[in-house]
């Protein structure tokens, strides 16, 4: 249904927040000035996140607060717009700073090639943002019903297509950023123009998307940006020279969905249609644009486009991004994935030019009391660097660019700061979500606790002789699956406070959804379970069988190859079920 179909009192409350916020204005500024509070009113809080905020509490304080009658403590999550993830070294050393000054000592690269602040206190917001301005960065339509953080493929293997993808990465991002001067007139006391030209968003209208829209650009074999989970993708097609011909274009990837609703699943993208170079932004924007007129804007719970996708059908949605392009496409070309995780050490592109790829845990960067000091390591790599550094969708960071006289200095940083500190193959290809203390949506530890179950299942892989195989394991704290958990190998998902759904059975390429294998289990029944499927895997594996191939050929999980039947039991769920 599209706005013009509803009628007003159909509309989720968030469309008539956005339709009366004056171009994602509301009360902010005035809102932000309240010392009484360290909150700001509900509505506001929603529109803040078009400004790349989010108003949080310390949720391991809330019981002590509640206690001594005091407001929740507040303060807010900033995260940054870094297309393709890339900052300088001068870039790097100003967040650094705000990390140190402003927020709580860390600075946490995300699942989405960018940084989050956490902790910043209302009272310093515009401190924080004038320095984030300075260092030619921002926070615009990072978070909020918009295309947000675009991703690029980081690994310069191939260095001509990863040079393209960056370069479509800021296109799209430049492209369908939002046109309103909200941002600057709120955070950097910007003059609002009066009797100028009055504010637009001629791509967006005044109530924007009707939900959050992701982009990302992908360069096989590696899909290390994990394509299928996002609502648009780019995926490189290189000619038998290696140049580029074209992008083969995905739709309606997404993760998220709600416990107990089987009407919200996660879903993996489909592989639209071919495009040439020239026509990649037109594609985006009407991609964008059909989903804004199309996207459930009375529930928000079905307004991703995963779920417009659904209910129309791709080849409708397809016709329809044509007809407003004004052309038709021809069908997607052959593309081979291989993986979804990063390449860590050392890599060499075809340019020759060097790149150090560094495993940071759950993307926490920061000094740990007597163990690896990852932000100063890597504030005083940032000092003599003078390649650039590229945040990675796996929450990794990459020193790229290193000119080969800087490699010794930077490869004794790495030492003297602890900042290799021998991962696991497991551990090497784990994620977790932020969750506890600040997420307002977590029902479970994740960051806090994967790395402990990291160890006892390592203990576990050794015990079988699998130490070294590569096998994929993220955790949420809760079903939103921000770490995209339903297409790792093994998945975990916060059920409540150490409760977590394990998943298991997605393609190590990222490819294939998994399927729920324990509900609702505790540490002892996960460990269990798994040790004694590794145990299988190991003595019945064939050849180079991968871990999430290898439960679904042997039948322990069922095999998923759309959202749709990806809430059906299987594994001992189904044998439950049927008894
Ligand atoms: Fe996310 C909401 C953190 C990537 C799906 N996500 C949130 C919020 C803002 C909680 C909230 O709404 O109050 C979390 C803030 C926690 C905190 O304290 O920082 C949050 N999401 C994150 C990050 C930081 C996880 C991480 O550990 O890195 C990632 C930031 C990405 C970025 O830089 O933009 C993050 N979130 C994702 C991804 C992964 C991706 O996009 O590749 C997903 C799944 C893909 C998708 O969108 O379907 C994801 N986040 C969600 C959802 C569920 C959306 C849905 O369609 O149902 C929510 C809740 C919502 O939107 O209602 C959510
Ligand atoms: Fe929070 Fe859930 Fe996202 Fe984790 S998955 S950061 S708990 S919203």
């Amino acid at each position: 249904m599209s706005t013009d179909e509803i009628s007003k009192d159909q509309l989720s409350r968030n469309e008539h927040i956005k339709e009366a916020s004056g171009f994602l204005r509301g009360t902010l500024a005035e809102g932000v000035l309240k010392a009484a509070t360290g909150a700001i009113s509900e509505d506001d809080g929603q529109l803040v996140k078009f400004h790349g905020m989010y108003l949080q509490d310390d949720r391991d304080l809330r019981p002590e607060r509640a206690k001594k009658k005091l407001e929740k403590a507040y303060s807010f999550m900033i995260r940054l717009r870094i297309p393709g993830g890339v900052v300088t070294p001068a870039q790097w050393l100003v967040l650094d700073d705000i990390a140190r000054t402003y927020a709580n000592g860390s600075l946490r690269a995300t699942t989405r090639q960018t940084f989050q602040f956490h902790g910043v206190i209302k009272s310093n917001l515009k401190r924080t943002m004038r320095a984030i301005d300075a260092a030619l960065l921002d926070t615009i339509a990072a978070c909020g019903d918009v295309n947000r953080n675009v991703l690029a493929a980081t690994n310069p293997h191939q260095s001509g297509a990863h040079k393209a993808a960056y370069e479509l990465a800021r296109e799209i991002s430049d492209g369908l950023l939002p046109k309103t001067q909200a941002w600057r007139e709120i955070w950097l006391d910007g003059e609002r123009v009066v009797g100028g030209e009055p504010e637009d968003e001629p791509v967006y209208g005044r109530t924007y998307l009707p939900r959050k829209f992701k982009t990302v650009v992908a360069v096989p074999p590696s899909n290390e940006v994990d394509i299928f989970a996002h609502d648009l993708g780019y995926i490189a097609i290189l000619d038998d020279a290696g140049a580029l011909k074209g992008w083969n274009v995905t739709v309606g990837g997404g993760m998220g969905m709600t416990h107990g609703e089987p009407d919200t699943y996660p879903r993996t993208a489909d592989v639209m249609l071919f495009c040439e170079p020239d026509w990649a932004l037109k594609v985006a924007e009407a991609v964008m644009t059909v989903q804004r007129d199309w996207g459930d804007r009375t529930n928000r719970k079905a307004a991703r486009l995963k779920y417009t996708i659904d209910r129309r059908g791709l080849a409708a949605f397809r016709a329809e991004v044509e007809r407003r392009v004004g052309r038709s496409f021809p069908d997607p070309e052959p593309f081979h994935f291989d993986n979804n995780g990063d390449r860590y050490g050392w890599t060499e592109g075809e340019d020759g030019r060097q790149h150090l790829t560094l495993f940071i845990q759950n993307g926490r960067i920061r000094d740990i009391e007597s163990g690896a000091q990852l932000l100063t390591g890597l504030r005083r790599i940032a000092e003599i660097h003078d390649g650039e550094f590229r945040l990675t969708a796996n929450q990794n960071v990459m020193v790229a660019n290193v000119a080969p006289e800087k490699r010794a200095e930077i490869e004794a940083l790495v030492a003297a700061f602890g900042l290799t500190a021998g991962a696991t193959a497991l551990r090497r290809n784990s994620m977790a979500c932020v969750a506890l203390p600040t997420c307002g949506l977590a029902l479970s530890e994740s960051e806090r606790y994967l790395p402990d179950l990291v160890t006892l299942l390592d203990e576990r892989l050794a015990a079988h002789g699998l130490a070294e195989d590569e096998i994929t394991i993220r955790m949420t704290g809760c079903p939103n699956g921000c770490a995209r958990p339903y297409i790792a190998e093994i998945g975990l998902v916060g059920k409540g406070p150490d409760r977590y759904n394990l998943y298991l059975g997605a393609a190590f390429d990222g490819s294939r959804l998994s399927k729920l294998y324990l509900d609702n289990a505790d540490e002892a029944a996960i460990v269990t379970a798994l040790d004694g499927l590794f145990a299988a895997y190991a003595a019945e594996r064939q050849p180079g069988e991968r871990f999430g191939d290898y439960v679904v050929r042997a039948g322990h999980v069922g095999r998923t190859t759309a959202g749709r039947n990806f809430h059906d039991a299987t594994g001992p769920l189904r044998a439950l079920a049927t008894t």
